[in-house]
């Protein structure tokens, strides 16, 4: 349980005692069991929303400035609805600055608030607390506001904000599972239509471990916008024999496979990560609905190595975390998950395992980086919500 009683108190210490009672909000990190890179390419993924995330207090003002304080940092911002935001000033802020302006422009007009944010789900670690602290943002701030949240619209305003506040041209899977997901299941979206489909996680005695490898990931934004627009010049060599595609998602691995010959490298191996990764998630999801975790766990790896060596968006902290995982009794599959380039791994181990799991993981990885990881087991949190007193 959140100690919401706790920040509550704090709350008060910091911004005065309110009538009413300041609002508690949540939204949750994620872990993306596969799926990686397909987002911006109207592609599949196939994301989990953790127990773990922001949690937000909440009170509205009578004017239009959103005062806000992150315990976490212990740094306080102060913004103006009435003035057009700049972000990109490298800060925790540019979040909250970013959706506050698109939720007013885009979704409905709101009032100032003041707000105390406090996170549990780490900074870096490729669990998207950037996307917990936009759509929990949002989230209270519409609340507010009296609105019913729309939540794939929120979803829409926290990318927004992630494009024009933070300068990442990210996709839609983070903000549309922090906003939507429902516990206990992978969310599988389709990152066109922004169509969703719960698949239930298996019931049976399988974890999904979360290793961080406490490498912070460096590179991400510009090496996550260089990807992008190697993704779209591939789609654009591609369209001289595909007219019709829009996207790598509209490129089967049949058609790849036949027009290769118009790709350079390293467009050639991007692209081919992609197709492949699609192909990879719809089948990984059908085989989750059938609890065929074998199936799903061959397909975490193959996933890896294609970001590993095709999309080239992984590290050795990362290769050594999965290879370790992969070479245990019980571990049923490993790969790095969210972005690259530093962060986490996802792994499906057998509960009876998982003891003896990480305990070879941690010893193995201590002794070659000087680290140990850290741990998390997730069955699946639910999406963006109010809490209780
Ligand atoms: C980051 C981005 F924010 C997501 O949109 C997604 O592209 C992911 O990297 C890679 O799959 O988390």
């Amino acid at each position: 349980m959140r100690d919401t009683a706790n920040l509550r108190s704090r709350f008060h210490a910091r911004f005065g005692a309110r009538t009413p009672a300041p609002r508690a909000f949540f939204a949750p990190g994620r872990v993306n069991l596969i799926g990686e890179h397909t987002d911006y390419n109207d592609g599949f993924v196939l994301p989990v929303a953790l127990e773990l995330g922001i949690t937000l207090i909440a009170a509205p003002r009578d004017d239009r400035r959103i005062r806000v304080y992150s315990q976490d940092l212990d740094q306080t911002a102060e913004i103006d609805l009435d003035r057009p935001g700049t972000g990109n000033s490298g800060q925790w802020v540019d979040y909250i600055e970013g959706v506050a302006h698109m939720v007013d422009a885009r979704i409905q007009r709101i009032r100032g608030a003041d707000l105390l944010v406090a996170g549990d789900v780490p900074w870096g670690a490729g669990l998207s607390s950037s996307a917990a602290l936009e759509i929990g943002t949002g989230f209270a701030l519409l609340s507010l506001a009296g609105a019913t949240v729309d939540r794939v619209a929120l979803a829409l305003a926290g990318q927004a904000a992630e494009h024009t506040f933070v300068g990442t041209r990210c996709g839609i899977m983070d903000q549309r599972v922090s906003a939507c997901a429902r516990a206990g299941s992978a969310l599988l979206v389709d990152c066109r239509s922004l169509a969703a489909e719960a698949v239930p996680l298996p019931s049976g005695p399988v974890a999904i471990l979360v290793t961080d490898t406490r490498k912070k990931h460096a590179l991400a934004t510009s090496e996550y916008n260089t990807r992008r627009a190697e993704c779209e010049r591939g789609v654009a060599l591609l369209q001289s024999a595909l007219p019709d595609i829009r996207a790598l998602r509209d490129v089967t691995e049949a058609a790849f496979a036949e027009h290769a010959s118009l790709l350079p490298e390293p467009i050639l191996r991007r692209v081919r990560h992609v197709v492949t990764e699609n192909a990879r998630t719809q089948s990984a999801a059908d085989a989750l609905r059938l609890g065929d975790i074998a199936a799903v766990g061959a397909s975490f790896l193959a996933s890896h190595r294609s970001l590993q060596h095709d999309y080239e968006v992984s590290c050795p902290e990362l290769d050594a975390l999965v290879d370790l995982a992969v070479a245990q009794p019980g571990v049923y599959g490993a790969r790095m998950t969210g972005g690259g380039f530093g962060g986490s791994t996802v792994s499906l181990v057998d509960e009876s395992a998982l003891d003896a799991v990480m305990a070879a993981v941690r010893d193995a990885y201590q002794r070659r980086f000087g680290v140990e990881p850290s741990f998390l087991v997730t069955r699946g949190g639910a999406g963006a919500r109010e809490l209780d007193g």
